[in-house]
């Protein structure tokens, strides 16, 4: 399947180390979202990734891997998402650990389906933070710069702004709009409701839905309404 990643609004995002059921992936899949990533910071395996795939390969949505550990890159995705953490303190998180997987892969890697992604992150409470060493300690100035190296200098087609958990600044996320021309700007972090929602489709080209799915179901679906893809019936 070719995915456009351009025309997307809405996406939930799955993390396959956490338990979703038949029927609540089913209602995720068919809710008229534009995708899913499949991704996760914690717990990612190989096994894990594969079942959640297979599960979503049941319904027509396009499905795409955010690679998050070596471990856990499995073929079948209609893309992959690489992320690079710009404001990441390690290295390794920037092209430390893209390195190690290229030295092994590098020759057989099928380029139109990976995409980078210049992420920020910005909840220094989230696994993610943690996890990657982000300096969150950041001013509207910093990310500016981060999203200007990630459209013009490394040319990434995503910019991710990473609230992973919380719900962030919305009046940054509007700047970060106005700076890149045409990279494409990610949002994801604590979109719990149909208000948070719509605040951040109107600050970002794309909202990224993650935690609720799992908290919440029917406010996870509610996020579909600020873009026009509700599915009646499940909504
Ligand atoms: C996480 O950006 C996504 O990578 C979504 O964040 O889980 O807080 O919705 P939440």
């Amino acid at each position: 399947m070719i995915v456009d990643i351009t025309s997307w609004k809405h996406v939930f995002k799955l993390d396959p180390d956490k338990t979703l059921s038949d029927e609540h992936l089913e209602r995720i899949c068919t809710s008229g979202t534009h995708g899913i990533i499949v991704g996760g910071s914690t717990g990612v395996t190989y096994d894990n990734t594969v079942d959640l795939l297979a599960r979503i390969r049941q319904f027509e949505v396009p499905c795409v891997l955010e690679v998050s550990h070596r471990d856990a890159i499995v073929p079948g995705f209609d893309l992959y998402l690489i992320p690079v953490v710009l404001n990441s303190k390690d290295p390794k998180w920037i092209v430390g650990q893209h390195a190690e997987v290229l030295k092994e892969y590098g020759a057989i890697m099928d380029w139109e389906e990976v995409l980078a992604e210049g992420y920020v992150i910005l909840n220094p409470d989230s696994d993610a933070a943690r996890l990657t060493n982000a300096e969150t300690t950041v001013d509207v100035q910093d990310v500016e710069a981060y999203a200007r190296i990630a459209e013009h200098l490394f040319h990434m087609p995503i910019f991710y702004i990473e609230y992973s958990g919380t719900f962030g600044d919305m009046e940054l996320v509007r700047q970060m709009r106005r700076t890149l021309r045409n990279t494409q700007l990610f949002y994801g972090g604590g979109i719990d409701n149909q208000e948070k929602a719509q605040a951040a489709a109107a600050a970002a080209d794309t909202i990224v839905v993650g935690n609720i799915v799992y908290d919440d179901l029917d406010a996870a679906l509610q996020t579909l309404y600020v873009v026009g893809l509700e599915r009646k019936q499940y909504v």
